[in-house]
C-alpha cells in the first residue's frame, strides 16, 4: 500500500488552522483507506525556535490528544512523536548534505521567520526542510496532506529525493506530492486577513484554539476584523476582501461545503447574522473535540503509551529504509 505522511509541531496549542488545514484532512485520508497513514507530532521541528521544556512536554501531549479526539485511530494509523524515532535525525543529516544552501535560502517560511535577523536564528530553523524531507522519505511516503503554507517544503522534498537518486545513481526515494485540496487550506488571522492563523501568533484574539470554550469562540468571531459591506452575491464579490473571504472559507471548511455554497446560502447577509452562525457552527464542531481532548489529557500515561506504541511501529518501517540509505551512501555497517 502507498503511504501518506504528515506532522504537526507542538509549538503551542492547536488552532482552527491546524484543524481545518491538517487534522481534518488526515482523518479523511485515514478513513479513505487507500494509503497507509502515518501521523507525527514533530517535536524535533518545534525546537527550531525556543521552547520551554515543560511547555513542549505539555504541547506534545496536547497535539497527540488533538489527533485522537479528532478521529485519528491508532489502530488504523501510526501515531507517534518524532524524537522517539532517531532515524529521522540520521536521515536528516544525510539530506542536509544533499540539499543546497541556495534551496533553503529561497524558502518563504525561512524568509518570513528569519526576517532581517537571520544571523540570530538557529541553524536548525534554516535546515528545517531537510528534516521535513527526512520525515516523509523515511517512510517512502508519496502523499503529504498539508496546508498551503507547507507546499514549498514538500516540493523541496521532491528536489532532495531527485538529487539523492541522481547523485548516487539509484532509484530509491519516490516522488512526493503535496495534497492541498478543498476549502480552508490557508486559514487567516482573525485580526489581519493577510497573515495566516498561527499557534505562536502574538495575540490570542487572532486565532481560535481547539480548546477554546463556546463563549471564547463567540467573542473571537464577534471581534474578528471585517469590512462594513455585507456578504456578496457571488465569489467575485470577495475579491480584495481578505477578512470576509477568510470567514466564508472557515465556514465552508467547518460545514464541509464549498465557498460557493456558503456564498449562495448567505448572499447579502450582514455580519450581524453571519458571525453568530459561524460561531455556532464552530462550537458545534469543535465542542465535542475539545471535550474529548480534555478527557484524554487527564490521563497522560495513556497518551504516552499510544505514542510509544506508534513509535515502535514507525521504527519498524523506517529502520530498513535508513539501513538501505546508509548502504547506498557507503557507510560501513557491521
Ligand atoms: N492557518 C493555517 N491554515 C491552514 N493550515 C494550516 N496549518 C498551519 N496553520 C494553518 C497546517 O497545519 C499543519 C501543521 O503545521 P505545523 O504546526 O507543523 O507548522 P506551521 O504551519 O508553522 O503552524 P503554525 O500554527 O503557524 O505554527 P507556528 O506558529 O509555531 O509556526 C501543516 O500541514 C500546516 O500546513
Amino acid at each position: 500500500t502507498p503511504r501518506a505522511f504528515s506532522g504537526i509541531k507542538p509549538s503551542g496549542g492547536l488552532t482552527l488552522g491546524n484543524y481545518l488545514g491538517a487534522i481534518k484532512r488526515f482523518v479523511d485520508w485515514q478513513e479513505a483507506g487507500t494509503h497507509e497513514t502515518i501521523y507525527c507530532v514533530v517535536d524535533l521541528h518545534a525546537i527550531t525556535v525556543w521552547q520551554d521544556p515543560d511547555m513542549l512536554h505539555a504541547a506534545t501531549r496536547e497535539v497527540a490528544a488533538g489527533y485522537l479526539a479528532s478521529g485519528i485511530d491508532p489502530v488504523k494509523s501510526i501515531l507517534f512523536n518524532q524524537s522517539q524515532v532517531p532515524a529521522h535525525v540520521e536521515l536528516s543529516w544525510i539530506f542536509s548534505c544533499v540539499a543546497r544552501m541556495g534551496w533553503m535560502n529561497r524558502m518563504t517560511q525561512w524568509k518570513e521567520k528569519a526576517g532581517k535577523n537571520a544571523e540570530k536564528e538557529s541553524l536548525g530553523l534554516f535546515a528545517y526542510p531537510a528534516l521535513m524531507a527526512a520525515d516523509i522519505l523515511l517512510y517512502h511516503a508519496t502523499h503529504v496532506p498539508v496546508g498551503e503554507d507547507q507546499k514549498q517544503h514538500v516540493e523541496l522534498t521532491r528536489d532532495i529525493a531527485q538529487k539523492f537518486n541522481h547523485d548516487y545513481k539509484v532509484d530509491f526515494f519516490p516522488e512526493t506530492l503535496p495534497v492541498i485540496e478543498g476549502p480552508a487550506t490557508r486559514v487567516m488571522n482573525l485580526r489581519d486577513g493577510t497573515k495566516k492563523m498561527s499557534k505562536s501568533g502574538e495575540s490570542d484574539m487572532e486565532r481560535i484554539n481547539m480548546t477554546d470554550d463556546a463563549d471564547t469562540i463567540a467573542k473571537k468571531f464577534k471581534k474578528a476584523k471585517t469590512d462594513p459591506a455585507p456578504l456578496p452575491e457571488t465569489m467575485e464579490g470577495l475579491k480584495d476582501r481578505p477578512e470576509a473571504r477568510n470567514l466564508v472559507d472557515i465556514y465552508a471548511g467547518l460545514a464541509g461545503l464549498s465557498d460557493e455554497q456558503v456564498i449562495a446560502e448567505y448572499a447579502g447577509a450582514g455580519w450581524g447574522r453571519f458571525k453568530p452562525a459561524l460561531a455556532d457552527l464552530a462550537v458545534a464542531k469543535l465542542g465535542p473535540i475539545s471535550a474529548e481532548m480534555a478527557r484524554l489529557m487527564a490521563d497522560p500515561a495513556e497518551i504516552d503509551r499510544i505514542l510509544a506504541h506508534g513509535a515502535e511501529q514507525a521504527r519498524a518501517v523506517a529502520d530498513p529504509i535508513l539501513t538501505r540509505t546508509k548502504e547506498i551512501v557507503g557507510f560501513v555497517q557491521s
